[in-house]
C-alpha cells in the first residue's frame, strides 16, 4: 500500500483528485474525511494542508504527496520531485506600490517587505546583495502596503488581479511554479513497484494532454514533406485512398507546436484535416 498526501481543500484539491481519475483511481473521499482508500489500486489518501505535506513525505507519514513547488521550496524538506503536474501554476513575485518609482532590484534595499514565503524571499535578496527587513505574516499578504504594514510585499501571482486592486505592480518574478508528485527518498521495493505503476499513468495522462491525433489526406507527391513534419511516435501511419495518387496520414502533434503544423501542412496541400484529442499515451 502507497500512501499519498493531498491537499484538504484549496486550489490543488480538484486537480490532484482529477489527475487520480484520470489515472482509473477513484479515491472513497464522500465526506471528506481525513483519509480514504483508493477502490482500484493499493493507494490510501491522507488530506493534509498544502504546507504540511512535504515535512510528512520527508517524515514518512506518507510515502507521495502533491504539493506546489512554492512550498516545496519554502520547507526546504530533502524529497524527490518525480513528475511535474502541469496544474497549480503561478509565480512568487515581488510587488511594490504602482506608483513608486522601481528600476531594479537594488530599489527594494532598506524597505520592509512582508512575505508568507521568508526563505524564498531572504535568498532573493542574498543572490541581488540586497539588505531588506521580511516582515512574515501568513495571509492577506497584498493589504499589507495598504495598511502600513510593509512598503512592498512577496507573495504568489497568477491572474495579477489581486495586484491590481490593491493598487501594486509585479516587480520581480523570483520562482515559477506548478504542482509536483513528491516522493520520500527511502520507499522500500513494494512502494517503489507501486509508485512506477502510478507514475506510468500519470505520465500517459500528461502526455495524452499536451498531444493531439491528427488525421488527414494529401497527394502522394507531398508525402515526404509532410512525413517529415510530422514525425509521430514512431513515424505516421500511411494509408492509400480508394482515389488514386491520395493517400490518409496519421500521426500525433505535440499542442505547443500544432498551429505551426497545421499552416505548413496546408501548405503541403494536406486536406480534410481532423484534430482528434487522445486519451491515454503509453509511450
Ligand atoms: O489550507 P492550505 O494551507 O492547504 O491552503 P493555502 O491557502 O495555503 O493554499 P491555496 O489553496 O490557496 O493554494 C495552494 C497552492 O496553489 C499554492 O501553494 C500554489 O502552489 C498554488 N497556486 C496557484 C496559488 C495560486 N495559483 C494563487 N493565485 N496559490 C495561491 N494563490 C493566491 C495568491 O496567494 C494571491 O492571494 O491567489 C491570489 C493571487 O491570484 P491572482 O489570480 O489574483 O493573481
Ligand atoms: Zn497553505
Amino acid at each position: 500500500m502507497l500512501k499519498i498526501a493531498i491537499q484538504k481543500s484549496g486550489r490543488l484539491y480538484d486537480h490532484s483528485l482529477q489527475l487520480l481519475k484520470e489515472c482509473g483511481i477513484e479515491l472513497n473521499n464522500g465526506n471528506r474525511q481525513l483519509k480514504a482508500f483508493a477502490l482500484d489500486f493499493p493507494l490510501e489518501a491522507y488530506f493534509l494542508r498544502d504546507d504540511d505535506i512535504p515535512q510528512y513525505v520527508f517524515d514518512n507519514v506518507a510515502d507521495i504527496g502533491i504539493v506546489g513547488e512554492n512550498v516545496l521550496l519554502e520547507k526546504n524538506k530533502d524529497v524527490e520531485v518525480v513528475s511535474k503536474l502541469g496544474f497549480g501554476r503561478c509565480r512568487l513575485s515581488i510587488a511594490v506600490p504602482k506608483n513608486m518609482a522601481y528600476s531594479g532590484p537594488k530599489d527594494l534595499q532598506g524597505l520592509k517587505i512582508a512575505t508568507s514565503y521568508a526563505i524564498l524571499l531572504q535568498k532573493y535578496l542574498d543572490e541581488n546583495n540586497v539588505k531588506a527587513e521580511i516582515h512574515e505574516i501568513s495571509g492577506s499578504v497584498e493589504i499589507a502596503p495598504g495598511i502600513g504594514l510593509a512598503d512592498a510585499i512577496c507573495d504568489l501571482v497568477s491572474s495579477g488581479s489581486t495586484l491590481f486592486t490593491n493598487g501594486l505592480k509585479e516587480v520581480e518574478v523570483i520562482l515559477k511554479s506548478e504542482a509536483v508528485l513528491v516522493a520520500n527518498r527511502n520507499l522500500d521495493a513494494e512502494k517503489t513497484k507501486i509508485l512506477d505503476n502510478l507514475l506510468l499513468r500519470v505520465n500517459a495522462v500528461k502526455a495524452a494532454k499536451n498531444n493531439k491525433y491528427i488525421m488527414m489526406n494529401a497527394p502522394n507527391s507531398q508525402l515526404k514533406n509532410i512525413c517529415s513534419l510530422l514525425p509521430g511516435m514512431k513515424s505516421p501511419t500511411i494509408v492509400p485512398l480508394a482515389e488514386t495518387g491520395w493517400s490518409s496520414i496519421q500521426s500525433v502533434v505535440k499542442e505547443s507546436d500544432f498551429w505551426q503544423v497545421i499552416e505548413k501542412l496546408k501548405s503541403f496541400e494536406a486536406e480534410g484535416i481532423l484534430i482528434v484529442p487522445i486519451e491515454k499515451m503509453i509511450l
